[in-house]
């Protein structure tokens, strides 16, 4: 559910960008926020720890039109992605209102991107979310690279029917705008049904 501010008629939705360590997310977030118009967007946040020298999540609000009186909010976050920071993810996860899945397209990050996929569907069950009904997108990032795998290999190890699919250069923009549209549009349509 989004968070409602009924004084200020603000609806907020949470969407976070998840995948294994260093398949895109950032440079998703990256690339979306300095696209975005100044006024219609807020400053990123990174939250620096001791033990997490990486950025850690990146927050904006982006608005998008109104509902019913409401202007509609989106606050961004990506998670970090190496597998010891499980804690952190989790934390981040909880109370999202829709999920980019980055996958890193390399051949070679097959087994990490079916791994990262399986923590997201544990820790979405862990909400008592059905994530078969929860707003996710799969994009397929780094495109550019040689060895690449080919679209639909993910869905079909995962048992992914229908689930919507983009392919991304992040590091170009290429695609970058289209999968926040396509999940933003999904998490206003789960949100008006
Ligand atoms: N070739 C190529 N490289 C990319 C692309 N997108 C991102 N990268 C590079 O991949 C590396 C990791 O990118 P990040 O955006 O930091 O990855 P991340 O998913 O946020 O990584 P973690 O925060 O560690 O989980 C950087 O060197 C990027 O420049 C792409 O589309 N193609
Ligand atoms: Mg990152």
């Amino acid at each position: 559910m989004p968070h409602i501010n009924y004084r200020d008629k603000q609806l907020s939705f949470k969407i976070v960008y998840y995948g294994p360590g260093l398949s895109g997310k950032t440079t998703n977030l990256m690339y979306i926020h300095q696209a975005l118009e100044k006024d219609r967007r807020g400053d990123i946040v990174v939250l620096d720890t001791a033990e997490e020298r990486t950025l850690f999540f990146d927050f904006f609000p982006l608005e998008l039109g109104r509902i019913e009186g409401y202007s509609v909010h989106f606050n961004m976050y990506t998670v970090p992605g190496q597998v010891y920071y499980e804690a952190s993810r989790r934390l981040i996860l909880e109370g999202a209102d829709g999920v980019v899945f980055v996958a890193d397209s390399h051949e070679g990050r097959m087994a990490d991107n079916v791994e990262s996929f399986c923590m997201l569907q544990t820790n979405l069950t862990s909400f008592g979310l059905d994530w078969q009904r929860f707003p996710l997108v799969l994009q397929y990032n780094k495109r550019d690279l040689v060895e690449v795998l080919p679209l639909g290999t993910l869905e079909r190890e995962l048992g992914l029917n229908g689930i919507p699919v983009l392919e991304a250069v992040a590091t170009a923009g290429t695609g970058v705008m289209e999968t926040i549209r396509t999940v933003s549009r999904h998490v206003i349509q789960k949100f008006q049904l």
